[in-house]
Formats: structure tokens, C-alpha cells, sequence
């Protein structure tokens, strides 16, 4: 699972990454401070079965804290998108082109409407991040028609001598972008394009494709940042404005104060909690004292930051991703080695056992026999659908 951070610049899409991820990459108020993508790791949460064992997990691929697993996000932060990125303004093209394995986007902009297109800080209000989410939209599009648009008429036309379907031909094409075939199939269908004979279809039916696709395989949500300089209602109204793409308003540079206080042990907070407490008030300068106090102010105000939200709501609502825990050992729910619950995996909530057994290992899933339930101990066939928080053991072929 890789999530895209995109927006355009000056609005906090580094800060936000900083504290998804807690990695140090340069931030400053002036546009195009990121001048490459920066990787790096974020996770979700949720409920980690071994509250119902009564006894700890041992997690290999991520941490467990006080009965919640959260498990790895892959995340990338590019240079700020600006009008015309897409035909290589800004910092332009070739850095779309590293949001290519994404399987989703989080959309930051500045909710308080104080940047302008190109990230230049203006007087808050004066500007409509409804119009950012709209722009923003047709760069991607843009993108995407470019990739398929390249050479079009020559490939559609040896598809056509090879009797390929134009679901095969677009794979082909769009190969590398974390495309399934589903959403492709899906794509076509809601295009109204001739199924036959791909050459006919015109630019502008290629460019609406393009924008299915883009809606369909690369879901999005918008994280409406600097809400400590916004209100409610002004949230209220762009949700409404930008609906069916959800909404959540963040404040990254709250939430990165918190988990970097955290970590000093100058707070106790759990990222994503609606409150933080001051650990050390002695230990406190006068100024972190003011700073936390803001903070204080904006987390009441909104129920916390929302940056852990934005990623869940993305991750876990839109993308529809649920966890499941592949253990060797139904009864004990460990592996070989005795550690307790020591994966959580992320799959698709349509994926089946097998699907996961395939996520486990190649091997598994090619010699896949049954998978046992680790609640139940009930035997489960290659097409039962997961649910989530699943404890499996998978049964393979030797
Ligand atoms: N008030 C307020 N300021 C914020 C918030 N998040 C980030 N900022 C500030 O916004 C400015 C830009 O932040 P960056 O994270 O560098 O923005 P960016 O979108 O990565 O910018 P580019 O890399 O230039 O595209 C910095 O001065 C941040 O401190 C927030 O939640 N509230
Ligand atoms: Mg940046």
C-alpha cells in the first residue's frame, strides 16, 4: 500500500508527511521547499487481536500499543503541484511520474484559503480551496490521458490487428500505475466507448476515461490543513462543495509538535487522540509553554489534529483495506518461532483466504489446501471472503 501526498505547494503536505511519518525533511513557508519526493513510513490503527488472548503480541512489522496495531503505510511526498504541472510548470512532470505506484492520494490543502495556485502566502479567506481540489483533479487527469494518449492511434490500431480487448490494450499502457483490471473494466464501462475498435475513440472520450480512471483506481481524500486557522463552517461548506471526496480537517503543524513532544517526553500523547497531557510542566520553556497552550486550544477545538484521521479515512474508508493476522499456530496464534501475532497485513476488503495466502508467500497461495479460522478453528474454502481483524492459519501443499 503505497498513499501519495499531492497539493500544491506552501499548504504543509512536508509537515503533514513529517508527522505521519516522524522523519525529519526540510519544511519552510515559502513554495517549492520540496524539490524531490521524500519516502517514508505512516501507519494506521486498529484493533490487535491479542487483547482477546489475554496475553502480549509480539509484532514483527509493526507496533502494538495498549491494544491497537498500527500497521505500515507506505508514504511519498512530492515537490507542490501548481496549474499546468502537468504540461511541466513548477517543478512540473517527471515528479507526477513518481506517484505513479500510488493507490491513493491525499489531497492536502490550505483550508484556511490563505495560499494562492502557485503557494504564495495571501491573506486568509481571500482564497477557495474548492477551486484547488477542482484543479488539482485535471492535472491528474491530464497525466493520465498523456500516458494514454502517447502514440495512441498506433497502439489501438495493433491492438485491434491482434483482436486484443481494449481493457488489455489500457493495462498494457497504463502499466506501472497501480491500475487493477477491475477499475479499468469498471473505467470502460462508464466511458460509453466503442468496444471494438479502440482507434475510433476520439480525445475527448479518451480524456473522460482518463478522468474515470483517475476516480475509480486512485481514490482520494482531502486533508483541509491549517484548520487552526479556519472554522467549522468554512470546513462545512468545502466539504459540501467537493463531496463525494471526503473532508477532514488537519492541523499537521499541531500534530507534529505533539509527536516530536512526545517523543522528548515533554507530553504524553497517542497520535491520533483527541487529547495530549503536559508531562513535565517544570521541564517546559516559557515558549513551548505558549505553544502548547495554542495547541491545547486548537485540539479542543476540533477534536484533535485530524492528520491520523486523514490518513485512516483514506486508507481504511475509501481504499476499503482491512487487516488481517496469518499465524503457523491456530490455537496459540503465533508462528513457528512462538511470537504472538507477529504480522498484520493489509488486503482489500473483497480479498479472499487465498488472496492472503498469496500475501504471505507465492508458495502458499499456489498450493493453497484451506485456511483455518483462528477463532473458530472452523476449516475455510480458497473463496471465503476475509473479515477484518481475521486470525488465520493457512493449510498449503508441502
Ligand atoms: N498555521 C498552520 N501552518 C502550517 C500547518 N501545517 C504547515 N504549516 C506551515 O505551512 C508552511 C509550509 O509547510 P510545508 O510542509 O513546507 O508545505 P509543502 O506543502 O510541503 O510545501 P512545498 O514543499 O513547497 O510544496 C510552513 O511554514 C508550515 O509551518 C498548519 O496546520 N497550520
Ligand atoms: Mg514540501
Amino acid at each position: 500500500m503505497e498513499i501519495g501526498l499531492v497539493g500544491k505547494p506552501n499548504v504543509g503536505k512536508s509537515t503533514l508527511f513529517n508527522a505521519l511519518t516522524l522523519l525529519d525533511v526540510p519544511m519552510a513557508p515559502y513554495p517549492f521547499t520540496t524539490t524531490a519526493p521524500n519516502r517514508g513510513v505512516g501507519a494506521v490503527r486498529v484493533p490487535c487481536p491479542h487483547t482477546e488472548l489475554g496475553q502480549p503480541c509480539t509484532p514483527g512489522n509493526a507496533a502494538c500499543l495498549n491494544g491497537t496495531r498500527w500497521v505500515p503505510i507506505n508514504l511519498i511526498d512530492v515537490p507542490g503541484l501548481v496549474p499546468g504541472a502537468s504540461e511541466g510548470k513548477g517543478l512540473g512532470h517527471e515528479f507526477l511520474n513518481d506517484l505513479r505506484p500510488a493507490d491513493g492520494f491525499l489531497h492536502v490543502v490550505d483550508g484556511s484559503g490563505g495560499t494562492t495556485p502557485e503557494g504564495v502566502l495571501a491573506p486568509k479567506g481571500t482564497q477557495d480551496p474548492a477551486e484547488e481540489v477542482e484543479w488539482l483533479e485535471a492535472e491528474l487527469v491530464a497525466w493520465i490521458h498523456e500516458i494514454v494518449d502517447r502514440d495512441f492511434e498506433k497502439h489501438a490500431r495493433s491492438a485491434e490487428t491482434e483482436g486484443a480487448k481494449p481493457e488489455e490494450m489500457l493495462q498494457k499502457r497504463l502499466a506501472g500505475l497501480a491500475i487493477p483490471m477491475a477499475a479499468i473494466t469498471a473505467a470502460l464501462r462508464a466511458a460509453d466507448v466503442d468496444r471494438v475498435h479502440q482507434s475510433h475513440w476520439s480525445r475527448t472520450q479518451r480524456e473522460a476515461l482518463s478522468l474515470n480512471l483517475l476516480r475509480i483506481a486512485k481514490p482520494r481524500v482531502v486533508a483541509a490543513n491549517k484548520c487552526d486557522h479556519s472554522e467549522r463552517g468554512a470546513m462545512e461548506a468545502l466539504a459540501e462543495k467537493v463531496a463525494p471526496v471526503p473532508v477532514v480537517p488537519t492541523c499537521a503543524e499541531s500534530e507534529l509538535v505533539l509527536r516530536r513532544a512526545a517523543r522528548a517526553g515533554l507530553v504524553e500523547y497517542v497520535p491520533g487522540a483527541s487529547t495530549f497531557r503536559v508531562a513535565a510542566p517544570e521541564k517546559l520553556s516559557p515558549p513551548q509553554k505558549v505553544v502548547l497552550d495554542r495547541i491545547a486550544g486548537i485540539v479542543a477545538a476540533w477534536g484533535g489534529t485530524g492528520v491520523q484521521q486523514s490518513l485512516e479515512s483514506l486508507v481504511l474508508e475509501r481504499l476499503q483495506r482491512v487487516v488481517v493476522f496469518p499465524v503457523e499456530d491456530d490455537g496459540k496464534w503465533t508462528d513457528t518461532k512462538g511470537r504472538v501475532l507477529p504480522d498484520a497485513i493489509l488486503v482489500p476488503t473483497e480479498a479472499t483466504v487465498r488472496d492472503v495466502a498469496y500475501r504471505v508467500h507465492t508458495d502458499l497461495g499456489e498450493n493453497f489446501i484451506r485456511a483455518i479460522d483462528g477463532r473458530t478453528h472452523r476449516a475455510l474454502g480458497a473463496t471465503t471472503v476475509v473479515t477484518p481483524g481475521a486470525v488465520l492459519r493457512i493449510v498449503a501443499r508441502k
